[in-house]
């Protein structure tokens, strides 16, 4: 494939790189939500922009099928990031992972007890990772979307899942009682495409990196 393919997820992903994408002299010519085209093309005749999942993104850009992508760090870390280039983290689509239990359930105390949890999130390895660093034996559930759901229903005692406002954690009366880590997301880049189209590309990181919002 000539040309540059940038792999994008729709929503916030889509929304916040835009002015990075601008940055680089590349405006998309469709909006994706309300589009229903999942390769999309832009002012420039080189460069055109695939519409994917937000954990598919790792995946088009590591077998090359795109260039390069953007892709939250909770997404990369379950990935594995085999095959990938992270030059720069874009400041974007910021959050925390966190974990969270209803109100009124004594989480240090079960802790504490050495109770073994039951949590339900759709980042598993973030979170075998964080309680094997805490010594605290859990049995993870896998799910795939509404994790603030699995404590209600009585799926499980904790969750482990991304957190901006916390309105959604409020909404269905559930506190967070870990800050695992912060998360935001990261330019990738398909690391045989960086040898192979190395102007093109080191054009758009260049323009990305300098139009990176700091703190
Ligand atoms: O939604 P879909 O199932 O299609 O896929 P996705 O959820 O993977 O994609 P998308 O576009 O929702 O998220 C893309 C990336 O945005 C994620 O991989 C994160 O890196 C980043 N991001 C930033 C977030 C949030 N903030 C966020 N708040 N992703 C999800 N959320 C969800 C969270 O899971 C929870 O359900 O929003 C809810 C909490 O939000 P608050 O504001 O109520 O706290
Ligand atoms: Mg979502």
């Amino acid at each position: 494939m000539t040309g540059i393919t940038i792999a994008l997820s729709k929503g916030r992903i889509f929304d916040e790189t835009l002015p990075l994408l601008a940055a680089a002299g590349i405006v998309p010519v469709e909006n994706p939500e309300t589009s229903r085209k999942l390769i999309i093309g832009t002012n420039r005749e080189d460069v055109r922009v695939v519409i994917v999942r937000a954990t598919d993104v790792p995946t088009y850009v590591q077998y090359g099928a795109a260039d390069l992508g953007v892709a939250g760090k909770d997404v990369l870390i379950e990935h594995g990031g085999e095959g990938l280039y992270q030059p720069l983290d874009l400041n974007i689509a910021k959050c925390r992972m966190m974990v969270a239990v209803p109100e009124g359930f004594d989480y240090a105390r079960a802790v504490r007890q050495g109770a073994r949890l039951k949590v339900a999130s759709k980042y598993i390895k973030t979170a075998r990772e964080h309680f094997a660093a805490k010594g605290v034996h859990v049995d993870l559930i896998k799910l795939y979307g509404s994790m603030e759901l699995a404590p209600l229903a009585g799926l499980a005692d904790a969750i482990v899942d991304l957190v901006s406002t916390g309105g959604t954690l409020k909404a269905n009366k559930l506190v967070a009682v870990e800050d695992i880590m912060p998360i935001s997301s990261r330019l990738v880049v398909n690391q045989a495409a960086l040898k192979l189209k190395r102007e093109a590309l080191a054009q758009i990181l260049d323009a990305f990196a300098g139009a990176v919002k700091k703190d």
